[in-house]
């Protein structure tokens, strides 16, 4: 069994219920949900002109292989009605693994850690709540060091 963590994020309709919705698809005779943090509202990134997100991050506990874990969500993406659009702007919901253990892959489709996630505050402040003294596997730094230096993001918590 590997332990991952998984980014989920949403800005357009019932984004609560997005994220409860794609929380109870990830779970199954494969993937068990083990902790979730708290769900932070969040200042768009990249895209600046959508609305605000809401991101939470997710531990799954899970003996998939990282690219039958990335069909897993990828297949929930598409039940719940995403359609892509532009890149990068609004979305139903967004699941996103951004580690794997230890694992490092790097392929056109996925790679692991998620290439952005340490510069982004709506994924390093949730994911600082489940596990500040992981160490990113490239970069060897803690969650926590790495959200220390991420600073005029805004995102606060919602629950
Ligand atoms: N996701 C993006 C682009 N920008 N901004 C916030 N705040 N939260 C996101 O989840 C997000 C974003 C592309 O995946
Ligand atoms: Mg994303
Ligand atoms: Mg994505």
């Amino acid at each position: 069994m590997k332990t991952a963590y998984l980014g989920l994020g949403s800005n357009l309709g019932d984004r609560q219920a997005n994220l409860a919705d794609a929380v109870r698809r990830l779970a199954n005779e494969r993937v068990n949900v083990t902790r979730t943090s708290s769900i932070w509202e969040t200042e768009p990134r990249d895209v600046l002109d959508q609305p605000w997100f809401l991101n939470q991050v997710v531990e799954v506990e899970t003996d998939l292989f990282p690219r039958q874990l990335f069909q897993h969500i990828q297949r929930i993406e598409r039940e719940m009605g995403r359609v892509k659009r532009t890149p990068k702007g609004p979305r139903l919901i967004d699941l996103d693994i951004l580690l794997y253990g230890n694992a490092v892959v790097k392929s056109p489709e996925l790679e692991i850690p998620h290439p952005r996630m340490t510069e982004r505050r709506f994924v390093l402040a949730p994911l600082a709540e489940l596990a500040p003294d992981l160490r990113h596997p490239v970069l060897k730094r803690t969650i926590r060091e790495l959200l220390e230096e991420v600073a005029g993001q805004g995102a606060k918590k919602s629950d």
